[in-house]
């Protein structure tokens, strides 16, 4: 009986393991015993790690800062976020989830020494309350280290975990206050994927107060209706047609203004909010699309972004799949551009959803590239359909010459992987040339046409023949002779 733990003490206990506790039952002769035992463990222990849980964890903090406050000494609370657990659980279900947090408690359970504490506070974290001394920076190192095996070789199956902590009594006195900021420390960790714990600061109260109040108001924002769409053309840069549209989403708050998109996107992608925003603006766009083909406009792509987070999620093809069964678009039209941060974080998991996409026919565009560093041998054989050359290389491409043999390495690197090119964010007439000149298939910008919503689109569609017949466009593209001029007209999705 006694290896059931009753007694709520933050003293080291040596806790028993699963094994132990099924011995523990065999000792006990009545079920009834049997079951108050049981409920006992459970009601203060995870029965999956065998580490203390978060009933037990709030009792003992209680007692060690009552403890700590009496000798003067401070604590540190280090919240340990195990950042892939729900990722190798969509993959590997319980068990692969079971075994990744049995393999952080294991790693973290050496490091409490007496009188400190270690538990599974919640489903993917675990917290620690630590003495501060001057060994606590060497100790917080060495337990990230452990926690994410970073000794052991290999990356398949290894926790990854995020750190951050607070000190008691700089940051609070209050238990609860404590743990929170802790794990406020935790997700600026994780978001910045920081190798080592991060320390609570005050502003991060602040800032996720404010991303929770927009957090709030998208969540309204998306059953109000209130996200729009607006389109940009795409132009081939040789014979003038339009060959694709770009979909941007906005949003117009009532009283906020114009959210900008980075800031209202990555406010979705810290809540479970972005998968509804991208099925939402797909929706709208197969709408779209539709009055445009009524319209006689049915364009080669129809493109529209896609965040890394999107893209981890397992039903992410599924997602398309559906909005395309409720309102069908060529599929060989859509066009998903995607960023090059998930294909540096994670090239299997990218590969296998660009394969996904690509076995029902949807293309894939790689998007703002050049501001990482994604080289030749990592793109060549992905399933890729596009390069977008990002709009701070056009933006210098007729100011120096640099910037210009930049552009023709990409565009030439872009050929060789069999891909196509355009070119983001062509302002004036001037890098329209240069473009040209070194081969580049397509651009998009405001001296095209700035993003609008689908009537003004439809109007840009209309318009322009005949912008592509005057000055300046004629002379920018003036290669073209009568008879391609006709032909392209027929081509620009007019019929
Ligand atoms: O990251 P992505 O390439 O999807 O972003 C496109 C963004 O670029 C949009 O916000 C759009 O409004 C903006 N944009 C489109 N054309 C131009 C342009 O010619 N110049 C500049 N500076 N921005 C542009
Ligand atoms: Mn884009």
């Amino acid at each position: 009986m006694n290896t059931l733990p009753q007694q709520r003490s933050f003293e080291k206990l040596d806790l028993p393991d699963r094994g132990s506790l099924v011995g523990a039952a065999q000792t006990l002769s009545r079920e009834e015993d049997f079951r108050t035992g049981l409920r006992a463990y459970e009601e203060c222990f995870d029965l999956v790690t065998g580490l203390p849980n978060h009933v037990f964890f709030r009792v003992a903090i209680h007692m060690m800062l009552r403890q700590a406050r009496s000798h003067g000494e401070e604590i540190v609370l280090l919240w340990v976020d195990l950042t892939n657990l729900r990722r190798e659980y969509s993959v590997g279900g319980d068990a692969a989830a079971e075994r990744l947090l049995c393999m952080v408690a294991d790693s973290l359970r050496p490091h409490a020494e007496e009188g400190e504490i270690v538990c599974r506070f919640s489903d993917h974290c675990f917290l620690l309350a630590l003495r501060r001394d001057d060994r606590i920076d060497a100790r917080l190192e060495l337990i990230i280290e452990d926690a994410s095996h970073r000794h052991v070789r290999g990356t398949e199956g290894k926790p990854e975990v995020a750190m951050g902590y607070s000190v008691f009594p700089d940051d609070s006195a209050k238990p609860g206050e404590l743990i929170r900021f802790a794990s406020l420390a935790a997700i600026s960790a994780a978001r910045t994927r920081s190798r080592i714990a991060i320390p609570f600061l005050p502003h991060m109260n602040s800032a996720l107060l404010q991303e929770r109040l927009m957090e709030r108001d998208l969540r309204s924002a998306l059953k109000e209706n209130q996200l729009s769409l607006v389109y940009q053309p795409q132009i081939d840069l040789q014979t003038g047609e339009v060959i694709g549209v770009e979909t941007l989403t906005r949003w117009n708050h009532p009283t906020r203004g114009e959210v900008a998109r980075e800031q209202f996107i990555s406010v979705a992608e810290q809540s479970d909010l972005i998968d509804e925003v991208f099925s939402h603006s797909l929706r709208r766009l197969l709408q779209d699309a539709s009055t445009w083909r009524a319209a006689g406009v049915v364009l080669p792509s129809v493109a529209l972004n896609a965040s890394p987070a999107n893209i981890r999620h397992q039903n992410f093809v599924a997602i398309i799949e559906a909005e395309l069964k409720r309102c069908p678009l060529f599929s060989s039209q859509l066009d998903i551009e995607v960023t090059e941060s998930l294909l540096m974080e994670d090239e299997d998991l990218f590969r296998e959803r660009l394969s996904d996409l690509r076995a029902i026919g949807i293309k894939v565009s790689l998007d703002d590239f050049g501001t990482k560093y994604t080289g030749f041998n990592t793109l060549k054989g992905l399933p890729l359909n596009t390069m977008k050359i990002d709009k701070c290389f056009v933006r210098w491409v007729n100011r120096s010459r640099q910037a210009e043999s930049l552009c023709k390495a990409l565009v030439s690197m872009a050929t060789d992987l069999n891909l196509d090119t355009v070119a983001e964010g062509v302002e004036d007439i001037e890098e329209l040339r240069i473009l040209r000149k070194i081969g580049c298939r397509a651009g998009q910008g405001y001296l095209f046409q700035r993003p609008r919503p689908s009537d003004g689109f439809l109007a840009f569609m209309q318009d322009w023949p005949e912008r592509l017949r005057q000055q300046p466009m004629a002379t920018a593209f003036s290669e073209l002779n009568m008879n391609q001029t006709v032909q392209a007209e027929s081509l620009f999705g007019l019929v």
